[in-house]
């Protein structure tokens, strides 16, 4: 028989977690709990996506006469009004701004700092796929005075994290966090209303047999990556070759996949993309945080992603991301062929 489940609400594990931490403020979980609140408001209005067009909303208003929102613009907007006013925070960035978005003159300003990707994946909502919120939490760099946050206290490396973590909207809506010490995973049950412990201290699994990347790019890439794609497709039983292809193209969807089943995902440098396509604050710092997190690993092809300086908000940067021998073998492969990519 398998063990039950604890029956633990997201609100109640969060609490139970500062409970362990006799410093903590409550600050952090008052900031998850905004957090949730968030997904749970995306998740029904994603849930309704395919309805919009049946019910005549298209046309950029609704019969109220009030603007449609594209989704990941909602979604957006949605976590921005849910976290502008806790006091908690003193700037936010998000993939869908170009710069800094500032807490409200009239709000406190805290000590936290929010990045977040409001809807990854955004591509596939038109046909009913997987998508994903992402988000960051890090201390602030500058004193904790009642001022605003500044591009110092978000262009942080993803090793100073304090939380990472995902909201996959998929066949059901799985909230995954992290504070570095454990990964949790909670579904929301849409009766109740509530996030439920489903994934107790996720471990990506040692033995994996799954690769996710745009094999559409192959021509494009450099020769160690060829190289390695190649060797994964060989047949040794030993090594669980050929692996099996798995690709989404959602990264929330691809990389929570890839903690329960084990595997590594992908996306690369190319010769059209020499910085690969994913950001680093937004998207490769957080699920790195989460999958080392989970006993995985995370680089670019040579460092490990989380200890890389960032310059910008919106720096991109390649990504190989998953079970641990798994991605040493890729960087193995990249490395040994000496590849420089040639525009
Ligand atoms: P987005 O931020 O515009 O939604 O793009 C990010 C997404 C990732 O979720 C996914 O891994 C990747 O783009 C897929 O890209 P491609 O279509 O080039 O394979
Ligand atoms: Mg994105």
């Amino acid at each position: 028989m398998t063990a039950v489940q604890r029956f633990m609400t997201i609100q109640r594990h969060i609490l139970e977690g500062e409970k362990q931490h006799p410093e903590a403020t409550g600050e952090l979980s008052s900031l998850l709990s905004d957090l949730v609140l968030a997904a749970k408001v995306i998740s029904l209005e994603v849930n309704k996506a395919g309805l919009v067009d049946i019910l005549g909303f298209t046309g950029g208003s609704n019969v109220h006469g009030e603007a449609v929102k594209k989704l990941d613009v909602y979604a957006r907007d949605m976590i921005y009004r849910a976290m502008d006013h806790g006091g908690h925070l003193c700037v936010m960035a998000s993939e869908e701004d170009d710069g800094m978005v500032h807490i409200p003159p009239q709000f406190k300003k805290g000590k936290y700092v929010l990045i977040f990707d409001p809807l990854d994946g955004s591509s596939n909502i038109d046909v009913n796929i997987s998508i994903g919120t992402i988000f960051s939490i890090y201390k602030r760099i500058t004193p904790d005075d009642g001022s605003s946050g500044t591009m110092e206290d978000l262009l942080q490396p993803g090793y100073k994290l304090e939380v990472a973590g995902y909201v996959l909207y998929g066949s059901s809506t799985i909230f995954v966090y992290t504070t570095g010490d454990g990964v949790y995973g909670f579904t929301l049950d849409p009766a109740v209303g509530e996030f439920l412990l489903s994934h107790d201290g996720m471990r990506i699994p040692k033995d994996s047999k799954i690769y996710s990347i745009n094999e559409g790019n192959y021509k494009y890439w450099a020769e160690g990556l060829k190289s390695y794609i190649n060797y994964l497709k060989e047949e040794d039983k030993s090594t669980r070759r050929p692996y099996s292809s798995r690709y989404i193209g959602s990264m929330v969807a691809d990389i929570h996949r890839n903690l329960i089943y084990g595997g590594i995902f992908m996306y690369p440098a190319d010769k059209k993309n020499p910085n690969g396509k994913l950001r680093l604050m937004y998207e490769c710092n957080p699920m790195a945080f989460i999958v080392e997190a989970a006993g995985g690993r995370a680089s670019d092809g040579q460092r490990r992603i989380l200890e890389i300086e960032p310059k910008s908000l919106h720096q991109k940067t390649p990504i190989f991301i998953g079970n641990e021998v798994d991605v040493k073998l890729v960087e193995k492969f990249m490395s040994e062929e000496h590849v420089k990519i040639t525009l």
